[in-house]
């Protein structure tokens, strides 16, 4: 085989590699039709291990609140929880997926916390009662989050069968997976979620805090 030729066929496959990625734009609603904000859209694969993603992830206490309010991450993942805020916070969850307890600190340079186990875990602060978020642990690396108009983009994926799961903290019920084959283009779905709207609880003044 010449030179030329090898050059050739090697540049083929690059593009049919590249051409096998392929990702997902979903549109998430209620029954009534308006847009779910975040919502957890992920891709499983059927067949096949999933591609490792990054291994960190941060969720912020800013305001004494959790930032962001929904996290979706990666089984295996660490996610560090740095304090913006002049005062302590203390940072628990009692959900089965992942038990942990952040006791009273102040500052950025807290240990992160391995999230090892898929499932969802409710997030909330000793001190602050208002203070909610969630993390939702998956065995896959190709998930989005929903915005405020109902859209999550999931990119490069790699051709292959998947299933669709959707999943919000505040759902009346986990909606059926469906099954989804992902090619070279972007595919669109309109899925369905019927929640409850997040209702923000009252927060006292920053002055009432001896935290
Ligand atoms: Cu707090």
């Amino acid at each position: 085989m010449t030179r030329a030729i090898a050059a050739g066929i090697a540049a083929v496959l690059f593009i049919c590699v590249n051409a096998v990625a392929g990702g997902l734009e979903a549109t998430v609603s209620t029954p009534a039709g308006k847009p779910v904000e975040d919502a957890a859209v992920v891709l499983e694969p059927v067949l096949g291990v999933a591609l490792k993603s990054r291994k960190m992830a941060s969720i912020e206490q800013r305001d004494r609140e959790f930032m962001p309010y929904v996290t979706i991450v990666q089984t295996g993942t660490l996610i560090e929880f740095p304090n913006h805020d002049p005062v302590k916070h203390h940072v628990y969850s009692f959900s089965p997926a992942k038990r942990l307890e952040i006791k009273l600190y102040a500052g950025r340079l807290v240990q992160p916390v391995l999230f090892d186990r898929p499932g969802e875990v409710a997030l909330g602060c000793n001190i602050h009662d208002w203070m909610e978020a969630y993390v939702l642990v998956v065995n896959s690396p190709y998930f989005a989050k929903t915005g405020s108009d109902g859209k999550a983009l999931i990119r490069n994926v790699p051709a292959g069968h998947y299933r669709v799961r959707v999943w919000h903290p505040h759902q009346k019920a986990e909606g059926p997976l469906r099954d989804i084959e992902i090619g070279g283009i972007t595919a669109r779905l309109e899925l369905i979620s019927d929640v409850t709207p997040r209702v923000l609880k009252p927060k006292p003044p920053v002055e009432s805090d001896t935290y």
